[in-house]
């Protein structure tokens, strides 16, 4: 039995779109942020007495589409091994109650850690995101710590993440504002299919977003907080421009995600240099050095009270226990 834990992560780049929906290979590169405080421990172990593969994720037994995508993976690492045995497979999430984060992220970046331990393959890094990536786009990122980069690529082997700085030696976190804990209406899938298809904006989104890469980049290597935060909220913003754009139009912003919003452009007018980023639900993550964390807290705490805050670090790669 092998035990992997993966920590989430959040893009400051997006990804929002699939040119290639069964490989799972993204219209543009993304840049994300691994996290301290949310993570995943996955237990995997083959074992030939089972009928088949049972998984277990916080004390529940899997089913319908997260099961297909487990078994997905299961599959290639079961390819790649040359063995055919089923798998036990018990993960349990580590973060805030309900907190509407249980990202797949660090699901599926556990998952292809430890499966492939446990199938007794020995995988660099790159192909273990490769791997984590078709269980879900966002947990080829979560293999890695610090900053992250997901080259979009052609094809399968060219698909796959690869660190850009860890560990992050800059005063650099993220505050998660936790607006709605309740299970989305509109899942990042579903969502990002629905504007790939639909959405006139969704052409100059990825035009756009392949544009930031580079800018983005730099930012994080010369530790420039106040570029790389501008990027990150235009990129979101225009992420989230697309999803008005689509047929039928939908949202994942709600009144207080607006007013987040408002608010810290609001304190970097006063001087805070604060920003905002929002991924497919009504959180907001606002990103600043730990030297403001004070002031924003204590501003969107009368919004939202102190309760729904949650300071995050730069987080670790994938480990196993
Ligand atoms: C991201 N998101 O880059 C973007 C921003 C949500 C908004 O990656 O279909 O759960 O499983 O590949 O990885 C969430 O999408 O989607 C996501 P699939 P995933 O973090």
């Amino acid at each position: 039995m092998i035990t992997a834990r993966a920590h989430t992560n959040i893009a400051l780049l997006k990804y929002w779109g699939k040119k290639d929906e069964n490989l799972i290979l993204p219209f543009n590169d993304s840049i994300s942020l691994t996290l301290d405080r949310f993570y995943t421990d996955t237990s995997v172990e083959f074992d030939a007495n089972l009928v088949e593969d049972t998984i277990t994720v916080d004390h529940q037994p899997l089913i319908g589409p997260g099961l297909k995508r487990v078994t997905r993976v299961l599959d290639l690492i079961r390819a790649k091994s040359g063995h055919n045995l089923p798998a036990k497979v018990f993960s349990s999430n580590h973060v805030p109650m309900a907190a509407g984060l249980a990202s797949s992220s660090s699901a599926f970046a556990a998952l292809a850690a430890a499966a492939a331990k446990a199938s007794g393959l020995i995988l660099s890094n790159r192909e273990l995101s490769i791997l984590a990536r078709h269980g879900s786009g966002s947990a080829s990122r979560s293999i890695f710590g610090g900053f992250v980069q997901w080259h979009a690529g052609f094809d399968n082997q060219s698909s796959y993440a690869e660190s850009i700085q860890c560990p992050v030696d800059w005063d650099v976190n993220l505050i998660t504002v936790l607006i709605d804990t309740k299970q989305k209406k509109v899942s990042s899938t579903i969502g990002m299919q629905s504007v790939a298809k639909t959405s006139p904006f969704f052409p100059a989104w990825v035009k756009s977003a392949q544009a930031d890469v580079k800018p983005i980049k730099n930012a994080i290597l010369n530790k420039n907080l106040a570029s790389l935060g501008e990027l990150a909220e235009q990129n979101a913003m225009r992420m989230h421009a697309t999803t008005f754009g689509a047929i039928p139009s939908f949202t994942y912003f709600q009144p207080e995600t607006l007013a987040i919003l408002n608010t810290v452009r609001n304190l970097r007018k006063q001087g805070v240099e604060c920003y905002s980023t929002v991924d497919a639900g009504p959180n907001v993550k606002i990103i600043c050095a730990s030297t403001d964390n004070e002031k924003v807290i204590t501003r969107l705490a009368a919004i939202v009270g102190q309760d729904r805050l949650v300071v995050c670090k730069p987080g670790p790669g994938v480990t196993y226990l």
